[in-house]
């Protein structure tokens, strides 16, 4: 055994994957629940992902549970997504559920992967793509690059949607904000920004707030409610399947109208 060989293999890798996902059918940036189950669905479709995940582990705030109990809760709604991932899951009442935060990210990322989602983790996503008043990609940079503020320029990545599911910061949103102008197709124009907790209220409207919000830029999970104003919900996490869920359906009925059939 040779430590070349080991060099070699980790890069020689690692960029044929890399070099394979710089023409994407939808780039997802943030692997928290909502965004890896936006890409499950659509690799499931069989379409083109990747996923851009800042730090180094995917699944955002999830792994956390409740303020580091890691435990997450579940509606009985998302039950035939849990099913379908094999995750276990513990009734408490007629509605709520309880299911192990730790499970739920590894079952979710392990079933996308497998599929064909690539997920980079440790690369941030620092800029955006645009010709003619559309989204085309986006620009990204490796973490460190950014956290140690060292000027090195980034690379760019084609790809025909993008998906904000940044989580509370919405980060991309607001790059379209600063950059574009007060152009997202919200009441304002502009990012509302979350409101205070109301758990039933946001994971009513986290669905409805899940939407394309510029041309070939879509937003879900709790970016879509710190866009349009809705409120936090706490560490209750059906609303986020759901939103990364129907994003993922909006975004499959698009590039079926493109030709983009699989
Ligand atoms: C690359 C980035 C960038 C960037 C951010 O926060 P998340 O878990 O997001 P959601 O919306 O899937 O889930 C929200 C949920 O975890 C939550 O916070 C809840 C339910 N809160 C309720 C409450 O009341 O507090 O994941 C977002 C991911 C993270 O992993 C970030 O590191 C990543 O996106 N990210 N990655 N480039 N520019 N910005």
């Amino acid at each position: 055994m040779d430590e070349m060989d080991i060099s070699k293999i980790i890069i020689e890798d690692f960029t044929k994957n890399f070099l394979d996902s710089l023409n994407l059918d939808v780039a997802v940036i943030g692997a928290g629940p909502s965004g890896m189950m936006c890409a499950y669905r659509l690799v499931q479709s069989g379409f083109k992902v990747a996923v851009f995940e800042r730090h180094l582990r995917a699944g955002g705030g999830m792994p956390g549970g409740g303020m580091m109990f890691n435990t997450i809760v579940i509606q009985k709604d998302v039950l035939n997504i849990f099913e379908e991932l094999g995750i276990s899951v513990r009734k408490y009442n007629e509605q709520l559920y309880a299911a192990g935060s730790i499970e739920t990210v590894s079952a979710l990322c392990y079933k996308a992967v497998r599929l064909g989602a690539k997920i980079f983790n440790l690369m941030s996503v620092e800029d955006i793509v645009v010709r003619e008043n559309k989204i085309c990609g986006v620009v990204i940079n490796w973490s460190s690059v950014v956290w140690s503020k060292l000027h090195v320029d980034p690379l760019a990545v084609k790809s025909e949607f993008i998906v904000d599911a940044t989580g509370h910061d919405a980060e991309i949103c607001r790059i379209v904000e600063r950059k574009i102008g007060q152009k997202l197709i919200t009441p304002t124009g502009s990012v509302a920004g979350e409101k205070s907790m109301w758990a039933e209220e946001g994971e009513k409207q986290i669905v409805d707030n899940t939407k394309e919000v510029y041309p070939g830029l879509f937003v879900c999970g709790m970016a879509a409610n710190a866009i349009f104003g809705s409120p936090r919900m706490g560490a209750i996490f059906g609303g986020m399947f759901l939103s990364g869920e129907k994003a993922a359906y909006i975004i499959k009925k698009k590039l079926e109208k493109r030709g983009k059939n699989v």
